[in-house]
């Protein structure tokens, strides 16, 4: 076990951690740290063997996430994190594959495969980590920016509607699909825990801060100042039709499970 705290104790979650990838390359007030901290207690609470879990990333910042965890776990190519998984799932169908990546991974360059794996309700668990840009490559306009928002190429505010994701999924045939912040965290944990038990496509969105790109673009300039929106602006409403969960610009975020 790594001992990584200064009194020797170490974390509970230290042993389902790389400590030899520390430091990660996540900016300071990015919420990808909780994302993981939530995943691998959501894990752990579903009692599922280890050693037959995966976890999938593509490319991203949120990609990386699969390289910081310590189970079996694949950094695959930009956009295929799906097909990937659905392959592992496939060849050996006793493993409970997970997919973790950011939202222009999945749902951009890799859209197509979303819809489809859903469409076919391939028995896996996706995390979409929506940060409302693409993150690793300087902050670009994306297809979750929202209405009116600001990014690196969007400086006049983005003109294009975004993809509601949970609806798009619900939509495509999975069979759970839930959106959480990074600011509840006990839902999203317990959320986690009950897609990874789900049978077939289970997808959860997960909105999180990127201070460095979205944030400073959009006078949120930390990530507790992004938390703070979060906390204060998200409405819970389990159960509604996922089209009818839009996110406002600097608004309203509808979260909830809404297929299961
Ligand atoms: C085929 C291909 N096209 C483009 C890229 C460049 N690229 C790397 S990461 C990325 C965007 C990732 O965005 P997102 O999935 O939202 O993750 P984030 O970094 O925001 O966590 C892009 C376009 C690439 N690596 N491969
Ligand atoms: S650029 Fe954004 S998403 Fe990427 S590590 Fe930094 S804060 Fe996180």
């Amino acid at each position: 076990m790594n001992k990584a705290t200064t009194n020797g104790a170490g974390h509970p979650l230290d042993p389902y951690l790389r400590a030899e990838r520390m430091p990660h390359i996540w900016c300071s007030g990015c919420g990808l740290g909780l994302v993981v901290n939530c995943f691998l207690r959501g894990l752990i609470q579903s009692r599922l063997a280890l050693d037959k879990v995966v976890v999938v990333s593509g490319i991203g910042c949120a990609g990386r996430a699969a390289g910081y965890i310590n189970l079996d776990s694949f950094h695959t190519t930009h956009g295929r994190a799906i097909p990937f998984a659905t392959g592992l799932k496939l060849s050996n169908p006793e493993l409970k594959v997970v997919v973790i990546s950011g939202d222009g991974d999945l749902t951009a360059i890799g859209g197509n495969h979303l819809i489809h794996a859903a469409r076919r309700n391939v028995d896996i668990t996706v995390l979409c980590i929506n940060n409302f840009i693409y993150g690793m490559t300087g902050g670009q306009v994306g297809p979750t920016t929202p209405l009116t928002a600001r990014t690196t190429t969007s400086v006049g505010g983005n003109i294009d509607q975004p993809f509601n994701i949970p609806y798009l999924a619900a939509a495509s045939g999975a069979a759970y699909v839930a959106r959480w912040t990074t600011a509840q965290v006990i839902r999203l944990q317990k959320s986690i825990t009950e897609a990874l038990l789900k049978n077939g496509f289970s997808l959860i969105e997960i909105i999180t801060p990127c201070p460095t790109y979205y944030g400073r673009m959009n006078k949120q300039r930390t990530g507790l100042e992004q938390m703070k929106y979060y906390r204060d602006n998200s409405i819970v409403k389990s159960g509604i039709d996922p089209k009818h969960a839009g996110i406002e610009f600097n608004g309203p975020i509808i979260v909830g499970r809404f297929v299961d």
